[in-house]
C-alpha cells in the first residue's frame, strides 16, 4: 500500500483531519495506496501559501528566470516519464501505450510556453489628443485554481499549469480524487525544478475542496476539466466574486464522413475518434455521420476492425484499450447502454464476446440506425460507444452536427478541399479536423463553445487567459482641464 501525500507551501502534508481517499486499480479492482482527502483549513491555507508567495517573491521574479525554472521542469518530466506513465496508467486505466507518449508531451508544452515567459508585454495606443500617452501593461492574474479530471491527469494539468507559470501566475492544482497519483508524483520534480516554496501547490480530495477552492473570494482565476455537471456548478460559484473562468467541458462531438472521403484514412480515423482512451475523453467523436451512399460499408469496415480491438491490461503494450476508468464510470455507461435499442436504433457490435475477467471492463459498441434526436446521439457517454448516423448531402450533415448543445470538437473526411473549408466555417465547434482526428499540438488553442465550455488552453490564447490588461494613461500636456466636463 502506497500512500502519498499534499504539496503545500512546499511541504509535504497529510490532510488536517487525517482523512484519506483509496487509490484504486481499475483493471484488477483492488486498493493500491491512499490521498489525503484536503479539510476547509487545509484549503485555507493552501490559499494562503499561494498569495503569499505570489505578493513576496512570483511576481518580483522576472520572465527569464520563470521560464528556466520551468524548463529545468520539463527535462525532469522527461526523465521521470516511464515513471509518472506506469502510475498514471495504474490509477486510470488509460493504456500504457498512450501515457507513456503523452507525459512526455506535457514537457513539451512546459517548453512551448516557457519560451513565452520573457516576452509577455504590453502596447502603446496612440489616441485623439496627442497630448496624452497610453500605454497598457499584460499583468498576472495573481492566484490560479486548476482543476482537473482523471481521464489525463497530466496532460489536463499540463493545460494549464505551463501557461499559468509563464504569465507569472501562482497555482493550486486540484487532481480528481480518481486519479492523483501522478500529480502527486510530479509534485516532488516541482521541488527540484527551484520553483520557491507555495508557487505550486497540490493539494487532494473530492468535489467538496474543488468547491471550497472555486467559492474562495481569494482565488484570481480558475480553470477547470470535468463533467458539464459540476462546470455549471463552479461557474456559479464563481460568479459570486466574478472570478474570471475556463471551462473544458463534455461533448458529442460529430465526425463526418462524405461520400468522397479516403476510407483507408476515415476509418482508422473514426476508431481513433471513440475508441482510443476507451472513449474516456471530452473530444471523443461519438457520433459519426456517414454520407447514405457509403453507410453500409463504413458500418462494416467499422465493425470488422473494432472486432479485433485487443481489450486487456492497460499496462502491456499490446493492448488497445483497458478497461473504464472507475465503479462511477461503469456505472453511468452500463446504464446508458442498457436501453440504447429503446428508441429504434441497432446494436452492430458490443454485445457479444468475453471479457477479461476482474476489472470495470465495457465492450466497444457500435450503434447504427441512430438518429440525432436520440437520447444516444444527445447526451454524452464517456466511453467506448459510437452512434452511426446517415445524412444525404453537406447541409443536412452540417444541420445535425450542429443540432447538439455541446459543441467540442468536430472532424470532415472528405477530398473536396472546397467542401473541407465551407464546412469548417459552419461547424459550431472549438476544434475541427480535416482528414485527421484527435490530434494534438500544444501550439493550437483548444477549447469549446455552447456547454463545451468557453476559455482557450494551449496556444498563444490561453496564455491570455492567464493575464490581465492595465491601462496607463498619462497626460503629458501642462493644461488645467474643465473639471465638469469629459476630457477627450
Ligand atoms: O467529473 P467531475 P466526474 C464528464 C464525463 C463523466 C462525468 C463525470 O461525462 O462521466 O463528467 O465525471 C472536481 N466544484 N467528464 O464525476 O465531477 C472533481 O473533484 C469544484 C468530462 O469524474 O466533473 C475533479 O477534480 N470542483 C471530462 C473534477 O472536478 C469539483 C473529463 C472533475 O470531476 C466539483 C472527466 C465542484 N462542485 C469527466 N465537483 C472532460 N471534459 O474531459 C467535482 N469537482
Amino acid at each position: 500500500m502506497e500512500h502519498y501525500q499534499m504539496l503545500i507551501n512546499g511541504q509535504w502534508r497529510e490532510a488536517s483531519t487525517k482523512e484519506t481517499l483509496p487509490v484504486i486499480n481499475p483493471y484488477d479492482k483492488q486498493q493500491w495506496g491512499t490521498i489525503p482527502q484536503a479539510s476547509k483549513e487545509d484549503v485555507e491555507e493552501t490559499i494562503d501559501a499561494a498569495q503569499t508567495a505570489f505578493h513576496s517573491v512570483w511576481k518580483h521574479t522576472n520572465g527569464f528566470k520563470r521560464a528556466n525554472c520551468m524548463l529545468k521542469l520539463a527535462d525532469l518530466i522527461e526523465e521521470h516519464a516511464e515513471e509518472l506513465a506506469i502510475h498514471e496508467t495504474k490509477d486510470n486505466g488509460k493504456v500504457i501505450r498512450e501515457t507513456k507518449k503523452q507525459v512526455p508531451f506535457t514537457a513539451r508544452a512546459l517548453r512551448f510556453f516557457a519560451g513565452y515567459a520573457d516576452k509577455i508585454y504590453g502596447e502603446t495606443i496612440p489616441l485623439d489628443n496627442m497630448n496624452l500617452f497610453d500605454y497598457t501593461m499584460r499583468e498576472p492574474v495573481g492566484v490560479a485554481v486548476l482543476i482537473t479530471a482523471w481521464n489525463s491527469p497530466m496532460q489536463l494539468l499540463m493545460n494549464k499549469l505551463a501557461p499559468a507559470l509563464a504569465a507569472g501566475n501562482c497555482v493550486i492544482v486540484k487532481p480528481s480524487e480518481h486519479a492523483s497519483v501522478s500529480t502527486l508524483l510530479f509534485g516532488k520534480l516541482v521541488e527540484q525544478a527551484g520553483f520557491p516554496p507555495g508557487v505550486i501547490n497540490i493539494v487532494t480530495g473530492n468535489g467538496k475542496v474543488g468547491a471550497l477552492l472555486t467559492s474562495s473570494e481569494r482565488v484570481n482565476k480558475i480553470s477547470f476539466t470535468g463533467g458539464t455537471y459540476s462546470g455549471r456548478l463552479i461557474g456559479k460559484s464563481a460568479a459570486d466574486h466574478f472570478t474570471p473562468l475556463t471551462l473544458e467541458l463534455g461533448g458529442k462531438s460529430p465526425n463526418i464522413i462524405f461520400e468522397d472521403a479516403d476510407l483507408e484514412k476515415a476509418i482508422p480515423g473514426a476508431m481513433a475518434g471513440i475508441f482510443a482512451s476507451t472513449g474516456q475523453t471530452c473530444i471523443a467523436g461519438s457520433r459519426l455521420l456517414v454520407h447514405e451512399s457509403i453507410y453500409n460499408e463504413v458500418a462494416e469496415k467499422l465493425a470488422e476492425r473494432v472486432r479485433k480491438i485487443k481489450l486487456g491490461n492497460p499496462m502491456d503494450e499490446t493492448t488497445e484499450m483497458g478497461p473504464v476508468a472507475n465503479e462511477n464510470q461503469y456505472l453511468s455507461i452500463s446504464k446508458m447502454i442498457e436501453d440504447v435499442e429503446a428508441e429504434g436504433a441497432k446494436v452492430l457490435v458490443g454485445n457479444e464476446g468475453d471479457l477479461p475477467e476482474n476489472g470495470y471492463f465495457i465492450r466497444p459498441m457500435i450503434v447504427i440506425n441512430v438518429e440525432n434526436s436520440m437520447k444516444i446521439a444527445q447526451e454524452e457517454v464517456f466511453g467506448p460507444v459510437l452512434s452511426i448516423i446517415s445524412f444525404k448531402d453537406e447541409d443536412e450533415a452540417v444541420r445535425i452536427a450542429n443540432d447538439s448543445k455541446y459543441g467540442l470538437a468536430s472532424g470532415i473526411w472528405t477530398s473536396d478541399l472546397a467542401r473541407a473549408h465551407r464546412v469548417a466555417k459552419q461547424l459550431e465547434a472549438g476544434t475541427v479536423w480535416v482528414n485527421t482526428y484527435r490530434t494534438s499540438a500544444v501550439q493550437a488553442p483548444f477549447g469549446g463553445v455552447k456547454q463545451s465550455g468557453y476559455g482557450r488552453e494551449r496556444g498563444f490564447h490561453s496564455l491570455m487567459d492567464y493575464t490581465r490588461v492595465k491601462n496607463v494613461m498619462i497626460d503629458l500636456s501642462n493644461e488645467t482641464r474643465d473639471p465638469f466636463s469629459i476630457n477627450v
